[in-house]
């Protein structure tokens, strides 16, 4: 027998160490062992499953408004949208630089790009557009709030347009010609947020002045059912006739 066996209280001491020391091991496995398995990427399955259902996991038809409505936060300077609802806005009548405090940006089933309303009109636009597709006339949005800088731009456009093909015609009579279908900033019934330019399908989604056209005359026949009325009917002293562009009324 060598020494170290023949040393009776240095293999015990040994033993006994060697005991403590598996004791601990284990131990330490027993609370730290998650931290030792190796985990593929599918472990966040269980964070993946408690995550609110998205629109497309839980659409039927018409994906529920409260689940894909996106609320705009308002600006602190922002009005009332609800104090506005008729106010008398014309080619005399400006709303200077007001914008609505509570814009939403309308589901992509009812709009033909991202477009803000005022989230007074979702309830009955959608029923509108709804009724429509009932009826056999795929509607969409085309056009909805647009603020005073917008439509300053869009004005502008309108005017250079109209200098391309009339460049004989002073800066008053080109901007008196693009006012006849497009309003001057600060007076566009779509700054106030519960306006909308509504087509179809049937014309591409274009906005043609044509009262034959079967949308025009679905929205002449219906748009009031839903609280909505065409703002520039035919022969109206303010400009072209627009059978798309509907003002919320309330
Ligand atoms: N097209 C209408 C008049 C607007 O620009 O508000
Ligand atoms: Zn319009």
């Amino acid at each position: 027998m060598n020494k170290v066996f023949s040393n009776k209280p240095i293999w015990i001491a040994g033993i006994v160490m060697g005991l403590i020391g598996l004791i601990l091991v284990l131990t330490y496995w027993f609370y730290f062992r998650d931290s030792f398995i190796v985990k593929n990427s599918d472990d966040n399955i269980d964070a993946k499953l408690t995550i609110t259902p998205t629109v497309s996991e839980t659409a039927t038809s018409i994906p529920s408004i409260t689940q894909i409505i996106v609320t705009i936060p308002p600006k602190a300077d922002m009005y009332n949208t609800a104090d506005f609802i008729n106010f008398p806005i014309s080619k005399q009548q400006s709303i200077g630089e007001f914008a609505p405090n509570d814009l939403i940006i309308l589901p992509s089933l009812y709009s033909t790009k991202t477009i803000r309303v005022s989230n007074l009109i979702k309830d009955d636009l959608i029923k509108l557009i709804d009724a429509a597709k009932t009826d056999g006339i795929t509607l969409k949005v085309v056009s909805g709030y647009r603020s005073f800088g917008e439509q300053k731009v869009l004005f502008n456009n309108y005017v250079s347009n109209e200098r391309k093909s009339n460049s004989s015609l002073s800066e008053a009579e080109l901007e008196a010609k693009a006012n006849t279908y497009s309003a001057k900033p600060g007076h566009s019934e779509h700054q106030l947020g519960t306006t909308v330019d509504i087509s179809s399908s049937e014309v591409n989604y274009q906005l043609i002045s044509d009262e034959n056209a079967k949308y025009a005359k679905w929205l002449e026949e219906n748009a009031s059912k839903y609280n909505f009325t065409i703002s520039f009917e035919k022969n109206n002293p303010e400009y072209i006739y627009e059978p798309w562009h509907l003002r919320w009324r309330g």
